[in-house]
């Protein structure tokens, strides 16, 4: 498949790789960046992808991350935890409940080239631009923990700001589970037909998908008219043994790329910056306040970097 790849790409202009959607970013910048793409496109496999439903809309991808992968973002996140939260349904404010007890933290977009290359390989999949992500979020559920059941795009105008509404969730899975833990969908038109005891009573409850290591579920929570798909409620059902790991990966329908300062400019963009950097911020969280060549970090100025 890579060599496969590699003699398309050289024989092909840029426009003819246009056609091609998966190398929709064709214009490779250097050698390195056609090695990068080219990794994103071999690691993903098309023909590994099961339609689980038309109502929602909801494809599995089997083996979407390799083990190694999964690994490098737990260990990303696993120092890092906090209790999660959920948007409040008027102010738009992120308030703790008990309908989401797991805990988790967001990684930085393309906080390295390991993510980088999931989130490319995001992009492929979805079609969707890389830029309507938010940053990925690193989730553990343990015993009993769990989200009831939700939907993704929001309800109150505030947190659709910045991009408009979420369209699609990538939730990748990051290690089996032992017992529960399953997705399912309670609205679907279908729910998969008959379950085995090897699945929990929540996850006989509508259409399930099983964690499994590497495997990653993508549903869209709007119809292609933009409106908003009330079949897309669904819930992550609690534990009952072992431990979960998931990422999850929210998709808008527009840019979610805050507005950057212009090149050259060297501000801080939030006023908490000095205060963080006089904390040790720079060297501690250097992912948000440094960042990367790609994704400059908050606050550069005060980090004394430009
Ligand atoms: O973990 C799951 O199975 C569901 C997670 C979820 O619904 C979410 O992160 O929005």
């Amino acid at each position: 498949m890579r060599a496969r790849m590699g003699s398309i790409a050289a024989k092909c202009s840029c426009s003819m790789l246009l056609t091609f959607p998966i190398y929709s970013s064709c214009i490779f910048s250097s050698k390195l960046e056609f090695r990068r793409i080219e990794q994103v496109v071999s690691n993903f496999d098309p023909t590994a992808v099961i339609q689980l439903s038309w109502k929602p809309r909801a494809f599995l991808a089997k083996r979407f991350l390799t083990d190694s992968e999964c690994d490098h973002m737990i260990q990303l996140a696993k120092d890092k935890l906090e209790e999660s939260m959920v948007a409040d349904n008027e102010s738009g404010k992120s308030v703790k409940s008990d309908i989401r007890t797991s805990s988790g933290m967001f990684l930085m977009k393309g906080q390295d080239e390991v993510v980088s290359r999931i989130e490319d390989r995001i992009a492929a999949w979805t079609f969707l631009p890389k830029e309507n992500g938010e940053s990925i979020q690193v989730l553990r559920y343990q015993y009993g923990q769990k989200y009831e059941p939700h939907f993704d795009y929001f309800h109150d105008k505030n947190n659709q700001a910045l991009g408009g509404h979420r369209i699609a969730t990538v939730l990748m899975y990051l290690s089996d589970v032992v017992k529960g833990g399953e997705t399912v969908f309670p609205s679907a038109e279908h729910d998969g037909g008959p379950k085995d005891d090897s699945w929990s009573d929540c996850g006989k409850s509508g259409l399930g998908v099983k964690p499994k290591k590497g495997d990653a579920l993508l549903f869209f929570s709007l119809h292609p008219s933009a409106e908003p798909d009330p079949m897309s409620l669904h819930t992550g059902c609690p534990v009952v043994e072992g431990e979960k790991w998931s990422a999850t990966k929210w998709i808008h329908v527009g840019s979610f790329e805050k507005p950057r300062p212009k090149s050259g400019e060297c501000v801080n963009e939030d006023d908490k910056c000095e205060e963080w950097a006089a904390y040790g911020e720079c060297k501690k969280n250097p992912a948000y306040m440094v960042g990367t060549p790609d994704w400059p970090g908050a606050c550069r100025k005060a980090c004394k970097l430009c």
